[in-house]
């Protein structure tokens, strides 16, 4: 009966791996926005420009957005339905929530004419962009079965290799 015991210990924790790694729990995201030099920066006016906010699905993304400018600018997001004034010296709040439905690149910008030019999605200038969920597609189901298939082999190895006693 003990011969039993290690592989259907390995059985039962590759089984439930995929289970236990599922998905994140959602998480609030609190990201600093800064308009600064006709640029989106992350949470330093001297960090890099055109910045990509990475968030997982159904988290909220909590935008705290500064205009250090001597100029007003806007925090527009088309995906998410969002154009907000951003006038010189401003703090403004932006809470968005994401879910699965989301999965992808979305560009936010500055409408002001001159700060970004160009279709949605594909603007140039004072651009940035979310990323919701994983830049990859996640593996696709196939490869789960893969794994179940190279852990009967290892099940049934291990039982193989078992010495035989008292047989
Ligand atoms: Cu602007």
């Amino acid at each position: 009966m003990m011969r039993w015991a290690l592989p259907v210990a390995v059985m039962t924790a590759l089984l439930l791996s995929p289970m236990i790694a599922g998905p994140a729990v959602a998480a609030d995201v609190n990201v600093t926005l800064i308009a600064f030099n006709i640029d989106w920066h992350v949470a330093s006016q001297t960090a890099p420009t055109k910045p990509t906010i990475t968030v997982s699905p159904a988290d909220v993304l909590r935008l705290r957005i500064e205009n250090h400018d001597a100029m007003d600018h806007t925090f527009t997001f088309p995906h998410f339905a969002v154009d907000r004034p951003l006038v010189q010296g401003a703090t403004i709040f932006v809470n968005i929530t994401t879910s699965t439905a989301d999965n992808g690149k979305w560009q936010f910008y500055c409408n002001i004419p001159g700060h970004s030019t160009g279709p949605n999605e594909s603007r140039t200038g004072m651009v940035g962009w979310v990323q919701v969920g994983a830049t990859t597609p996640p593996p696709t189901p196939g490869f789960e079965v893969v794994l179940v298939i190279a852990a009967l082999g290892i099940v049934a190895a291990a039982v193989r290799l078992r010495p035989r006693k008292g047989n």
